[in-house]
């Protein structure tokens, strides 16, 4: 899609794929692109307390019909988680205009800030400003890995942080809310499926303490290095998720001061659980509490985000299961529908992805794929618009 290659450049990262973060250079880049595009179709763009955008297609207004996604990254994302549900609102508002459609109720395209919480943590940190689900004090304090919080960070992004939290007057003007997505996974046989769950998951920092000494004159007798609980959680978390049938994930692995030749004084490492997320945490925290007994270090687990089980509107699954002869697709994968779920009738569009790979450079979709899938937003908005 062109519109996908407008992108192609932006926020590139230097080991491959994209670092495309709230707030940052290169995400401000593609909020640039998407007023450029939103404007050319006549949508007026408005930024949110919170620093979502939402282009409205006519004046604002309460049962709002509105799709969208996000344009921020994982490190090292590919170029389809996101953009590809942003991109193809955009066209299909073009397919829509150029067959004289015009909506009979209130319609918009929104981006969501930092949806992967790439940059300060916490996942649809947009959407859960939005609906109340994170508090704005929390938010504003949460920091990235230089240590600059999100507050500072908005503010430099013309988003003023004090104006944080959850919009009730935003969230009644939404009616309802689709998104389409790449899918994240390789179950579809079919270019297009219709979002039926998405799985319990939540993420939490096991921060180890030890004692930072020197890597050649500290006897190991001596040591209290908290790299070695931290490496036992690693494999910890993989054994315990396959006892459970979970998934498991650390990776992210931070020690400190982190010199070759220095014991660390402590070591973070993030725990991304999903489906039994609490039992595999309450399992993995005790293995954690004896491997660092046995080096004479200490740990402490903090929970940064969950989100229970989502089952989308089953009427509007439904509905748009028959209109696109499309099956029903659960998910792994986190998203703003998943949020916006629990406050109005929600659903999501998966375009297949025939590597099945995602949240790295060889996520991909096929040119007819991604058509097919513009193809069917444009339908189901034209649908859902009457
Ligand atoms: O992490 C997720 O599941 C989503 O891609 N944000
Ligand atoms: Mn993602
Ligand atoms: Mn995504």
């Amino acid at each position: 899609m062109s519109l996908l290659d407008d992108l192609a450049d932006v926020g590139r990262a230097p080991g491959g794929g994209y670092a495309r973060h709230g707030f940052d250079h290169a995400e401000a880049e593609m909020r640039d692109w998407f007023r450029e595009q939103a404007g050319r179709r006549g949508l007026d763009v408005e930024t949110d307390r919170n620093g979502n955008l939402w282009a409205w297609w006519g004046a604002p207004g309460p049962d709002a019909l509105v799709t969208g996604s996000h344009l921020d990254s994982v490190p090292g994302g590919g170029a389809f988680d996101g953009p590809l549900g942003v991109a193809s609102a955009l066209e299909a508002v073009s397919r829509l205009q150029d067959r004289k459609f015009r909506p009979a109720r209130p319609f918009a395209v929104v981006v969501f800030a930092e949806e992967e919480g790439g940059r300060f943590g916490v996942p649809c940190l947009g959407s859960r400003l939005l609906t109340g689900a994170l508090d704005p004090d929390r938010a504003r304090a949460l920091r990235d890995p230089d240590g600059m919080t999100l507050a500072e960070a908005a503010g430099r992004a013309g988003v003023d942080p004090r104006h944080f939290g959850r919009d009730d007057a935003g969230l009644e003007r939404i009616g309802t809310f689709v998104e389409l997505h790449v899918e994240q996974g390789r179950a579809l046989d079919v270019p297009v499926g219709v979002g039926s769950t998405v799985l319990e998951h939540g993420r939490w920092r096991f921060s180890f303490t030890g004692q930072g000494n020197h890597a050649g004159t500290t006897v190991l007798r001596d040591r209290r290095d908290p790299m070695l609980p931290a490496a036992e959680v690693v494999l910890a978390a993989r054994r315990i998720a396959s006892t459970m049938d979970a998934h498991a994930t650390v990776g992210r692995l931070v020690p400190r001061p982190g010199g070759t030749n220095v014991i660390p004084s402590t070591v973070d490492l993030w725990l991304d659980a999903r489906g039994n997320s609490r039992d595999v945490v309450a399992e993995l925290a005790e293995a954690a509490e004896r491997a660092a007994a046995a080096e004479g270090c200490t740990v402490t687990v903090t929970e940064e985000s969950y989100g229970d089980t989502v089952t989308f509107d089953p009427a509007l699954r439904d509905r748009l299961t028959g209109l696109l002869n499309a099956p029903e697709l659960p998910t792994g994968a986190g998203h703003d529908a998943a949020i916006l779920a629990a406050h109005v009738p929600t659903a999501m569009l998966y375009v297949r992805n025939p590597t099945g790979i995602s949240h790295a450079p060889d996520e991909f979709a096929e040119d007819a794929d991604v058509e097919e899938g513009v193809v069917a937003l444009a339908r189901v908005l034209e649908t859902l618009s009457t």
